[in-house]
């Protein structure tokens, strides 16, 4: 990406509306605005006026001109507001172009550059990208949180901690006396737990962040007749797979996102998995284990009226080698008698009790899927948000995390306390490489 050149894009969704936006940045703005409208506009001010093509008028538009610094993107900027429609806008759009440095912007170019001149942090970065991409109420009312700097606060507070209990050991170090020390060192100790617990909250908050940014994959494994259909169809409240008394039912993949207690979420349903010859239900049984494999967590799902069988174990032992997040499910419980369901509850085994048909305990199944998957988000490599923060934010946490602190140790512990703040500091420093940078920037839809 080159920052000389002035970039141009449409800001509004492509297609027919009322309006279009279209948005320019860079030096060449001020260019554009005379060639196209052969007068100076003053900066922040909504103009009515033609946008001329020579002698002709393309279209009349209302043009407001930001000047720099005081911008989106900290350049010069222009937002053209034509009648709508993809014609007039990509009319507008071709004329714009013509003008020399002038290019079509790539995704998240704008919000790149107000990076660049330090009109926004990244962390406002992602949550800006996190907003834009939000699938449910709760994920955007996140996503203007850590927008309003929350997260900023919570990390100086921290910092501010650090500092305070670095220059705690520092004192400490200078003093010999043994009633100070030992004072002293219980007040590091109590120190270093806040502040642990501190950095632990914010590792946990945007962990749940991640959740509600990226939409996770369920995938719903079982025998055939198990009640899979039955499961999908009640989480996406949606008829989207046909239910049967035939074992055999579905036999390919089905999908759909819904909104789980305001995570944003894919269900897979998939072919329950038997021997067979039948040559479409053998594809459909592959395609059901890839699923597995890539999807965040897995929901086995069995009948308790028939029990796990060998068979069930051995789908199961090979779904734990590509995808260690699993859940048990027996469904049914409706069709077995209260001695017999009260038994298998007291086995102590990991397995969630529900039943399909009656709506038994399907509250405590989201729940436990939830659950699972905040299990799944920790113990992942970081996705797309926050990427920069939590890698040095475990850093941070780690390097306090096993302080001894004792009179001996204490040279150590100083050492410690510098390097985990260096790693908060990092977080909350603007520097970054490229390849983060366009992980996060590239995200962004064309004309952000
Ligand atoms: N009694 C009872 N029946 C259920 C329950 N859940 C599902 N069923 C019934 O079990 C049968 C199979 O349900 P499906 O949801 O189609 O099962 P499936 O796992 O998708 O089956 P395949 O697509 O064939 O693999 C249907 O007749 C459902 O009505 C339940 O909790 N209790
Ligand atoms: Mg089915």
């Amino acid at each position: 990406m080159n920052n000389k050149d002035t970039i141009v894009s449409i800001a509004t969704p492509m297609g027919t509306g009322a309006i279009s936006v279209i948005r320019c940045s860079g030096d060449a703005v001020r260019d554009i605005i005379n060639e196209f409208f052969k007068k100076n506009l003053s900066p922040r001010k909504s103009h009515y006026l033609n946008f001329m093509k020579d002698e002709q008028i393309l279209d009349d538009v209302i043009a407001i001109y930001y000047e720099a610094p005081k911008s989106y993107t900290g350049e010069d900027m222009l937002e053209i507001m034509c009648h709508g429609g993809p014609v007039m806008y990509q009319l507008i759009i071709d004329e714009v172009l013509k003008v020399e440095t002038c290019r079509l912007a790539q995704a998240g170019e704008f919000s790149e550059r107000s990076f660049l001149n330090n009109k926004m942090s990244l962390q406002k970065a992602e949550s800006v990208c996190a907003l834009i991409n939000a699938k449910t109420k709760t994920a955007a009312l996140a996503a203007r949180e850590s927008m309003s700097g929350r997260m900023t606060e919570d990390l100086l507070k921290v910092d501010e901690m650090l500092l305070k209990i670095r220059i705690q050991v520092e004192a400490l170090l200078d003093f010999s006396e043994e009633d100070i020390e030992t004072e002293g060192i219980k007040l590091i100790s109590k120190n270093i737990d806040s502040c642990k617990k501190e950095i632990s909250k914010i590792i946990s908050k945007l962990e749940e962040n991640r959740l509600l940014f990226e939409t996770s994959k369920v995938a719903i494994i079982g025998k055939p007749n198990s009640g899979k259909s039955s499961l999908i169809n009640y989480l996406t409240d949606d008829e989207v797979s046909i239910v049967n008394e035939e074992a055999g039912t579905t036999r390919d993949v089905v999908s759909k996102v819904f909104n789980l207690n305001g995570i944003p979420v894919t269900v897979y349903d998939t072919a329950g998995i038997r021997d067979t010859s039948d040559i479409v239900e053998k594809k459909g049984k592959e395609k059901a284990l890839k699923q597995a494999a890539r999807s965040n967590i897995v929901l086995y799902l069995f009948d308790l009226n028939k029990g796990i069988d060998q068979d069930d174990k051995n789908i199961i032992q090979k779904i734990k080698k590509v995808n260690p997040n699993i859940l048990l499910v027996a469904n049914k419980i409706d069709l077995v008698n209260e001695d017999f369901l009260e038994a298998s509850t007291k086995k102590g085994e990991d397995i969630l009790f529900v039943s399909m048909k009656d709506k038994i305990n399907t509250l405590g199944l989201k729940d436990s899927i939830v659950d699972l998957l905040k299990i799944s988000v920790r113990n992942s490599s970081p996705g797309l948000y926050n990427i920069k923060n939590l890698k040095y934010l475990n850093k941070a946490h780690l390097d306090i995390n096993d302080i001894e602190c004792s009179i001996e140790e204490l040279e150590l512990t100083a050492e410690k306390l510098k390097a985990a703040q260096k790693n908060i500091s990092k977080v909350l420093d603007n520097e970054d490489d490229e390849r983060v940078l366009s992980g996060i920037f590239s995200n962004f839809c064309i004309g952000k």
